[in-house]
C-alpha cells in the first residue's frame, strides 16, 4: 500500500520510513511538487494535525496522513505543548527552543515531560486519528546528537539517556510517534 506522508520535516519522513512493516511504500510531498506553506493555526495539537491533513488532501486530492508533536511539561502548565515549534520565536530554532525550557525548568521541582503526537489520516469523508504519548523527564542539559528537535533534553521513561543519546531503533520503538504510527498501521491493515 502507497501512502503519503503529509509532512515538511524530513526527520519525520526518515523516522517513519523505519517504522513501516513490509507491504507499505512511503510517499512524500517531493514527489508532488507540492510548494505551500501547510497552515498550522489551530489551538490544540490535535487541531493542528487535522488541519494538516485537510490542507494537503483537499489541494492534491490524494489520501495522505499527517501529524502534529507537542513537548508537554505540566510543571510549565503544559508548555511548550502546541507552541513546540515556535517557543523561542518564529524561527522554529531547536536550539533557542531547548535553551528557553532548560531556563523556565531551572526553579521548578518536577521535570516531568511527555511528547504528544496525533496523526491524523484523511481519505475521501472519512477523518481518523491516532495518538500516540512518550512519558519521561527533561535533562538538565542537552546531549546527543541522534534525532531532532527536543531529543536532546527528553530523557524517555525507563533510560538514563535523552532520546539524541540513545539509539535511534531504540526511540523509533518506544516514542510518541512510533505509539501512533502502530495504530496508524493496525487501522490501514484491517
Ligand atoms: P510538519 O511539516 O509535519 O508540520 P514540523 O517540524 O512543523 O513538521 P511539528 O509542528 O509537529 O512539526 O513540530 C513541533 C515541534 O516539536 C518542532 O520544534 C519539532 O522539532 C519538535 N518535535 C517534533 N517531533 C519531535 C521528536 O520526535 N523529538 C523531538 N522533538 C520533536
Amino acid at each position: 500500500m502507497k501512502i503519503l506522508f503529509a509532512t515538511q520535516n524530513q526527520n519525520k519522513i526518515e523516522e517513519v520510513k523505519n517504522m513501516l512493516p513490509s507491504g507499505f511504500e512511503l510517499m512524500g510531498l517531493n514527489q508532488f511538487n507540492f510548494t505551500y506553506d501547510i497552515p498550522e493555526t489551530q489551538p490544540t495539537i490535535e487541531g493542528n494535525a487535522i488541519q494538516k491533513a485537510n490542507f494537503v488532501f483537499n489541494t492534491l486530492k490524494t489520501p495522505c496522513f499527517a501529524e502534529d508533536t507537542g513537548l508537554i511539561v505540566p510543571s510549565l502548565n503544559g508548555e511548550p505543548g502546541v507552541y513546540s515549534a515556535r517557543y523561542a520565536g518564529p524561527y522554529r530554532d531547536p536550539l533557542k527552543n531547548m535553551e528557553k525550557l532548560l531556563k523556565k525548568l531551572s526553579s521548578e521541582k518536577s521535570r516531568e515531560a511527555y511528547f504528544e503526537t496525533v496523526i491524523a489520516l484523511k481519505y475521501g469523508h472519512k477523518l481518523e486519528t491516532f495518538v500516540g504519548r512518550c512519558k519521561g523527564r527533561i535533562a538538565h542539559e542537552a546531549k546527543g546528537s541522534n534525532g531532532f528537535g527536543y531529543d536532546p533534553i527528553f530523557i524517555p521513561e525507563g533510560y538514563d539517556l535523552s532520546f539524541a543519546s540513545l539509539s535511534k531503533s531504540i526511540k523509533n520503538k518506544i516514542s510518541h510517534r512510533a505509539i501512533a504510527m502502530s495504530k496508524l498501521i493496525a487501522y490501514l491493515s484491517e
